[in-house]
């Protein structure tokens, strides 16, 4: 641990009484704000793997709308979040590259639900982490990280996306914590709404 990570696990440390972890996961295709997200809620400094874009990659990531990106996260993005003295909140931000795709079985047990982000710009890029959320029953909401001014409504990318009526959809921006806070409790909220609508019927 270099001193600057020692020195912020000193001021944030994991309270004593911390008794229950909550593991949340964000995914979503390349570029499309994954480290950006964990970064900005994050109370730790997270932990990320990101390693420059080689000449070799340039072939299989795919970096068209975001050409500046010049790293790409290798494993994983972690954070944490502290929601009271006893639970804690872990944030997994996920590889969207196909290639990766093999990691997220692993990755899914003990989730109890996602963020799947996205850019209209690239759309088709969600649609896989879309299906395999549905084919996992993981529960999960989409948030569209918006890049610039929106140029399509919620209610547009609901249809691009095919997305049921019941799945949350909310527009953020990755950079901002408030806006990021925001989607984590959307999907905390949607987690409590589906157990609630499965204790009335069981
Ligand atoms: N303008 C804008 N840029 C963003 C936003 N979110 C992320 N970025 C930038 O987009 C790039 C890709 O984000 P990154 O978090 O690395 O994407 P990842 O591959 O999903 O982890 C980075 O250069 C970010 O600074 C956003 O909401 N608005
Ligand atoms: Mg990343």
């Amino acid at each position: 641990m270099d001193s600057r990570s020692s020195e912020l696990a000193a001021r944030t440390p994991l309270a004593s009484t911390a008794a229950a972890g909550l593991k949340i996961v964000i995914v979503g295709g390349f570029g499309v704000g994954k480290t950006t997200m964990v970064r900005s809620v994050s109370e730790i400094r997270p932990l990320s793997t990101e390693e420059t874009l080689t000449r070799a990659g340039a072939e299989i990531d795919d970096a068209r709308g975001v050409e500046a990106k010049s790293t790409t996260t290798v494993a994983f993005d972690f954070g944490r979040i502290s929601l009271n003295e006893e639970l804690v909140l872990y944030l997994f931000g996920a590889p969207g590259q196909e290639r990766f795709w093999f990691l997220w079985d692993r990755l899914f047990t003990g989730t109890l639900g996602a963020v799947v982000l996205v850019d209209t710009r690239r759309l088709a890029d969600s649609w896989y982490a879309i299906d395999r959320l549905e084919h996992h029953g993981m529960p999960f909401v989409v948030a569209h990280n918006r890049f610039g001014e929106p140029t399509h409504s919620l209610d547009q990318i609901r249809g691009a996306l095919d997305l049921a009526s019941d799945v949350p959809l909310i527009a953020c921006d990755a950079r901002q914590r408030d806006s990021s806070k925001a989607v984590l409790i959307k999907l905390v909220n949607h987690l409590h709404a589906l157990s609630a609508a499965r204790q009335v019927t069981s």
